[in-house]
């Protein structure tokens, strides 16, 4: 049974006080808090396994590639793909997006090909396929946002053509929290032979996600925005395009033979992880999907909307203060943006501090999209397995007193 008020004993640091008050985490878009058992992962590793992966004979190192290899199994299964081999391991979900951008770019973008993106784009799906552009000579388009920060999805056919190579969106947004729909997305797109890569860094941590459902060709996402540590990323992508991609790192690990004048590259998924990997924060990963398999992925979503329908009323209660994204709580994930005019998200940020309220504020790496907004900057609240109703209230009660201290300030 998913219970967010028991389960919040398993994460040590959400009894940590804040300025003397209890913490109130509400920024678990930027990076999720950690259970015991995935900082207990990381101490056992060190302390009775570590050596190198896939090198030695020694009861060490094959007890250290036993584990690493069982993350990966791990990751395969709650994403449902069909082969572990069809999992990479990267830093984040930058570094997935950019491995695509070389590894399957190079080969298959030439100059006045297109790429099809979203103006809701975090900079990590977008700046690469700008350098990958420049570099070749492409052109990237983009599925327009609407008013209700949705994607305008009857444009998408009027921006696919013969030259368009690839799509690339976001599964949901990190500012606007809008949940996109990526399986119409991809159905359009395979209809025209168009692969599609999605960005999952905010869908799987909180959605049930199966990717031979879904059909994606790629999929990029982060471990620590699910639990897991911070320095280790998954790039899921079909068997076909990885093996028909070069590897973006040479070295270590990533060969089965060399030569002085050439090598010949190791099998999947070996062959795109050259050198020394992040052993210990893959198996830490591990540790982090088998606690959301036990409460389930269904039931992390439902608890999550229950907030966000809470968060969304109440918010809206607050005199002058605008929400952005989809009116309705069903279109969203628990990410919400929001600003009360006059007053500065960073300055809001910093009075709710005070609170022992940590929310984000700023352009939250889409400054396109907050551009096209007429904004700077928004305050986001977002929502994981271990918030409960009870923050919302003490977000909504801090956020009237900081109208209040402003109020003070301003009329000083
Ligand atoms: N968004 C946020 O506070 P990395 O940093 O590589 O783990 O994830 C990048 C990334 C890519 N796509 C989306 C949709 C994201 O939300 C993020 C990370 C954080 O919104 C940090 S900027």
């Amino acid at each position: 049974m998913f219970d967010a008020r028991k389960l919040r004993d398993d994460f040590p640091i959400l009894r940590r006080q804040i300025h003397g008050k209890p913490l109130v985490y509400l920024d678990s878009t930027a990076t999720s808090q950690k259970p015991q058992v995935v900082i207990d992962a990381l101490t056992d590793y060190y302390s009775r396994s570590n050596a190198n992966v896939h090198r030695g004979i020694h009861t060490l190192s094959e007890e250290a590639t036993a584990l690493y290899e069982g993350a990966r199994a791990a990751v395969a299964r709650f994403i449902g793909a069909p082969n572990p081999h069809t999992i990479i391991f990267t830093r984040n979900t930058t570094e997935s997006i950019n491995a695509v951008r070389h590894a399957w770019g190079n080969r298959h973008i030439k100059a006045g090909d297109e790429i099809v993106l979203t103006e809701m784009e975090h900079h990590s799906n977008l700046v690469p396929w700008q350098m990958l552009a420049k570099e070749k000579g492409a052109v990237l388009r983009f599925i327009p946002v609407t008013e209700n920060g949705e994607l305008a999805l009857d444009e998408l056919p009027k921006l696919l053509n013969e030259k368009t190579k690839l799509i690339s969106l976001t599964h949901m947004s990190n500012v606007l929290g809008t949940i996109n729909p990526v399986k119409a997305v991809i159905q359009e797109a395979h209809s025209r032979g168009i692969p599609v890569l999605v960005d999952g860094a905010q869908s799987v941590p909180h959605l049930p996600i199966n990717v031979m459902d879904l059909n994606c060709d790629f999929l990029a996402f982060s471990a620590h925005k699910m639990l897991g540590p911070t320095g280790i990323g998954i790039l899921y992508a079909k068997e076909a395009l990885l093996e028909e991609m070069d590897p973006f790192l040479g070295g270590g690990d990533m060969i089965r033979d060399v030569w002085l004048d050439h090598s010949i590259w190791n099998d999947l998924p070996w062959k795109f992880e050259a050198g020394t990997p992040n052993i210990a924060d893959a198996i830490a990963f591990g540790k982090a999907i088998e606690y959301l398999e036990k409460l389930g992925m269904p039931a992390i979503q439902q608890h999550e909307q229950t907030l966000t329908r809470y968060a969304l009323s109440k918010l809206q209660a607050i005199d002058g203060l605008i929400i952005h994204g989809p009116k309705e709580a069903e279109k969203r994930g628990g990410v919400v943006s929001f600003e009360i005019p006059g007053l500065h998200p960073h300055d809001l940020g910093q009075l709710l501090d005070e609170q022992g309220i940590a929310i984000r504020a700023g352009h939250h790496c889409c400054k396109p999209l907050l551009r096209k907004m007429s904004l700077i900057a928004t305050a986001r609240a977002s929502f994981y397995i271990y918030n409960i109703e009870e923050e919302v209230d003490a977000l909504v009660d801090a956020l009237r007193k900081a109208k209040e201290v402003f109020s003070v300030v301003s009329r000083r």
